[in-house]
């Protein structure tokens, strides 16, 4: 064992420090899968905890009599106190200069908005350290290998649950966390859907569908986000439309919700959950008018999508 080691495992004692060989498994595991610098990965692991030398009243103190800048969010959640010592013992007695790496030790019991690759690594494996068994555990440790980033969700999830069931203070840290994720969801999931979009219209111009109208409904309506409605120039052709829609969209792998015929073939409506399209035969739009029922929505140019739009 190597001098540091030595000093390391004197400062937390055995029992931390075999976690922290335990949460440096795991985060070399994930390192691995998701191609992080696995030498900063171990350093960052194993020093993550050098922070919790002493009981928490007691870090209160060390904290305040070494002058470590703390925040009023820090003093609000003592737990987390260990973080801030422990910045500044892997910089002043460790000797760490590498930021990442400190940034990890700094945030891996709140995590923060716009974590690093490395700061989410020692993140969730200190969260799934096999040490850990807690009810739900088993299914983050699933998720970390799949998709990291949700995992880091999930924990942040069931930590907030926690705090609140303890009545606890909530770090700043530990809610922007969540929320950044949580929002770079939203954004993805969005991109998704306006894929899903381009890919309807795409489909249904093939076909000579016209006169596009589409509407964001998001803000107003919980049945879908987005109503589309196009015209046909008789029934052959709106099923023609209709049919080369779900072709494509199953291409993509993205199955009908439901279909349904209307006036005999003269209104057909598909719904794809976040997407309803509504095919008519021209007099039939005419006449049911639907576009109406969605005035309150957002009009989107569907030029945007890169089609023409004629009526
Ligand atoms: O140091 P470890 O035990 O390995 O794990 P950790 O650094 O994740 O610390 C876990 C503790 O920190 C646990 O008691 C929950 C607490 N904690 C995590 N986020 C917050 C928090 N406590 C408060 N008050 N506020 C938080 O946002
Ligand atoms: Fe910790
Ligand atoms: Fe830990």
């Amino acid at each position: 064992m190597i001098e540091k080691n030595k000093e390391l495992l004197a400062d937390i004692g055995k029992e931390r420090y075999n976690h922290s060989i335990r949460v440096m498994e795991i985060a070399v595991e994930l390192g691995k899968i998701y191609k992080a610098d696995i030498n900063k990965i171990k350093k960052a692991a194993l020093y993550h905890d050098c922070g919790k030398i002493t009981s928490t009243e007691k870090i209160i103190g060390i904290v305040k009599e070494k002058n470590i800048k703390i925040t009023k969010e820090d003093l609000k959640s003592p737990e987390v106190l260990h973080t801030n010592l422990g910045e500044y013992l892997a910089q002043n007695k460790y000797k760490i200069k590498d930021q990442d790496i400190l940034n990890a030790i700094k945030y891996h019991t709140t995590g923060r908005a716009g974590m690093s690759l490395i700061e989410k690594i020692i993140y969730i494996a200190d969260y799934i350290e096999p040490g850990r068994d807690f009810n739900g555990v088993e299914g983050v440790r699933v998720e970390s290998k799949i998709n990291l980033e949700n995992s880091v969700l999930m924990a942040l999830e069931k930590t907030i649950s926690y705090l609140e069931s303890k009545n606890k203070y909530i770090h700043k840290n530990t809610l922007e966390a969540y929320k950044y994720i949580k929002n770079r969801r939203v954004d993805t999931l969005k991109k998704k859907i306006e894929s899903n979009i381009k890919s309807i219209l795409e489909a249904a111009s093939d076909k000579k569908a016209y006169n596009y109208k589409l509407i964001d409904i998001s803000k107003i309506s919980s049945i879908a986000d987005y109503f589309l409605i196009c015209s046909a120039g008789n029934t052959k052709q709106a099923e023609a439309i209709a049919d080369n829609i779900i072709k494509k969209m199953s291409e993509e792998e993205i199955r009908i919700n439901h279909k349904e015929g209307y006036r005999s073939g003269k209104w057909i409506l598909l719904d794809y959950n976040d997407i309803v399209v509504h095919i008519f035969v021209k007099e039939e739009r005419e006449k049911y008018n639907i576009e109406k029922i969605w005035l309150d929505g957002r009009d989107i140019n569907v030029e945007k999508f890169g089609i023409e739009n004629w009526s």
